[in-house]
């Protein structure tokens, strides 16, 4: 019986595609940033609290994608900066073609940054490259430090691990050093900050990595 792996073509087409969208954005001075993380672990309040702050110095856009509704772009408009909702139909994560109509929904604007708050779980937006310059992934801490364990490509494709809700760490056994041991074993390069949207921890530091990845991106 002869067996076609179409997920092999899949991937290697979108990682094509994100390959020329990647380009593209690189002429035009806007970092795409794909968020990701667990359904729940803060991605939408991290990015309310860092657009409050940013968005008197650059140009955010971001687009929200979900199964369904728009609650999470209605949020970030309140905040002030633009945003699209877009709806993935019950996929499980965005590609580049996906990302690349979310994009078009922005309009022409040219923005310094474009975030893009990909499905909430840790495995399928792992997979496929959007386009983005960079990667960055939460996990809070009630998720437990075993996560790198058992989701590994999620930290590995990652350039940027946002540790988030560190207020409720008295509640919670996570371990900190193990995590971090774990997140670096699978990836050397990795970064790491220890955020609470609550007290704003950390914030300083992940904003301060925020402007220097838009400001490298231009050059
Ligand atoms: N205690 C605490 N709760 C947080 C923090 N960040 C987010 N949350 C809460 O976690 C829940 C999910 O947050 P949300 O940003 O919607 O998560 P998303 O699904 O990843 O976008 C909300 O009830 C937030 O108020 C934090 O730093 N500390
Ligand atoms: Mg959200």
């Amino acid at each position: 019986m002869k067996i076609i792996e179409l997920k092999e073509t899949i991937t290697a087409s979108n990682d094509r595609d994100a390959a020329v969208l990647r380009a593209e954005l690189k002429e035009k001075g806007t970092l795409l940033v794909n968020l990701m993380a667990s359904p729940g672990a803060g991605k939408t309040t991290l990015l309310e609290r860092t657009i409050r702050d940013l968005k008197d110095e650059m140009n955010i856009a971001v687009m929200e994608a979900d199964v369904d509704s728009d609650v999470d772009a209605v949020r970030i408009e309140k905040i002030g900066a633009k945003a699209v909702q877009a709806h993935t139909d019950g996929m499980c994560h965005m590609d580049a073609g996906m990302t690349r109509r979310a994009l078009e929904g922005l309009g022409d604007e040219p923005f310094d940054l474009v975030v893009l708050e990909n499905v909430g779980n840790l495995i399928c937006p792992a997979e496929f490259d959007t386009g983005a310059g960079k990667c960055v992934m939460l996990l809070s801490v009630p998720e437990g430090d075993d996560k790198p364990l058992k989701y590994p490509l999620m930290f590995s494709v990652s350039d940027v691990l946002i540790i988030t809700k560190t207020d409720v760490a008295p509640y919670f056994d996570f371990d900190f050093d193990a995590c971090i041991a774990r997140a670096k074993k699978l990836n050397p390069n990795i970064t790491i900050f220890k955020v609470s949207a609550k007290t704003g921890e950390g914030f300083e530091e992940w904003e301060a990595w925020l402007k220097s990845a838009v400001k490298n991106w231009k050059n």
